[in-house]
């Protein structure tokens, strides 16, 4: 089953059935040329897909899901629990806070001021002697954030389901301390593009990788830059043979738009117009490059009326 990516997968998919898996595809990006082979596919993005409402994150077509599946067997607590996880997971994704989405959000922050999951308590203690104050909340997605995945296992998960107050505090402090020590690594790499790029003031878009950038942090890099300096960011860690990167875009261009442009160049890609990824063979990544800026000279901000 996989979670807020797929929809784009023909080639994994087709290999994931060739081992006998059967796959279900829970997603909320924009679908790409072709649907994969997949058993079941929910995403309001499909082409034929009736549900009225587009501008779910992963975390509400999850919610709409369970209650579909649960149907009136669900008591009142656990959509309460599953509303607190898919409001802060709405928040975190910085979909437009309208329609369900901000039904989902007022409902689960309303359950969250009196959350019975140890892992929130644990945090709220931590944060603010166990009340919800302004900040709690950015601190709390930050720190969930920065999980990182042990044995194929995320942090966050861990903390989200241990039911020990105690053992809660330990992790949440963990993710807190994590935290603090990525903003710092974020700051290192923005400085370093912002170093390569002052070379470079003409270029329509930001390109830039290096084997020593986690790929975890390139999000956070793309966004800032891409805010600051209002160019398509692509930000990128260059590993052996391939590289693999976060886009950003401001508002009125389409990056997925651009990579459909420069597909023969990728191995894979897919997102939203504001917020993608992908991944290049190495011996592509100028060429990659160059199509981008070509892409994005004509045509530049002329997509806002498409969209
Ligand atoms: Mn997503």
């Amino acid at each position: 089953m996989t979670l807020d990516l797929g929809i784009g997968n023909i080639t994994e998919v087709d290999v994931a059935n060739e081992m006998g898996f059967e796959v279900i595809i829970i997603d909320h990006h924009e679908p790409l040329a072709g649907s994969p082979a997949a058993s079941i596919i929910v995403d309001p993005k499909q082409e034929d897909d009736p549900y009225p409402f587009k501008g779910l994150a992963d975390v509400g077509v999850a919610y709409n899901l369970c209650l579909e599946i649960l149907g009136k067997d669900i008591s009142k607590n656990l959509n309460n629990s599953f509303l607190e996880l898919a409001a802060l997971g709405t928040i975190s994704d910085m979909v437009p806070q309208v329609e369900q989405n901000q039904e989902i959000i007022e409902l689960g922050l309303r359950s969250f001021k009196n959350t019975f999951r140890p892992a929130f308590k644990a945090f709220l203690d931590i944060l603010g002697d166990g009340k919800v104050f302004e900040g709690s909340l950015p601190k709390i997605i930050s720190a969930l954030n920065a999980a990182e995945s042990l044995d194929f296992i995320n942090e966050s998960y861990l903390l989200l389901v241990c039911p020990s107050f105690e053992k809660c505090k330990e992790m949440a402090q963990r993710l807190l301390d994590k935290n603090r020590a990525k903003q710092v690594q974020v700051k290192n790499i923005i400085a370093e593009v912002e170093r390569r790029i002052s070379q470079k003031p003409d270029e329509p878009i930001i390109f830039e990788g290096d084997p020593a950038w986690k790929l975890t942090l390139a999000g956070s890099v793309a966004s800032t830059i891409c805010n600051k300096y209002e160019k398509p960011a692509f930000i990128y860690k260059k590993m052996d043979k391939e590289s693999c990167g976060s886009v950003r875009n401001p508002k009125g261009t389409n990056s997925v738009d651009a990579m459909k442009e420069c597909d023969s160049f990728l191995m894979t890609y897919g997102g939203h117009a504001q917020a993608s990824g992908f991944r290049v063979k190495n011996e592509h990544l100028e060429k990659f490059e160059g199509c981008l800026n070509k892409f994005f000279k004509n045509n530049s901000g002329g997509n806002a009326e498409k969209k």
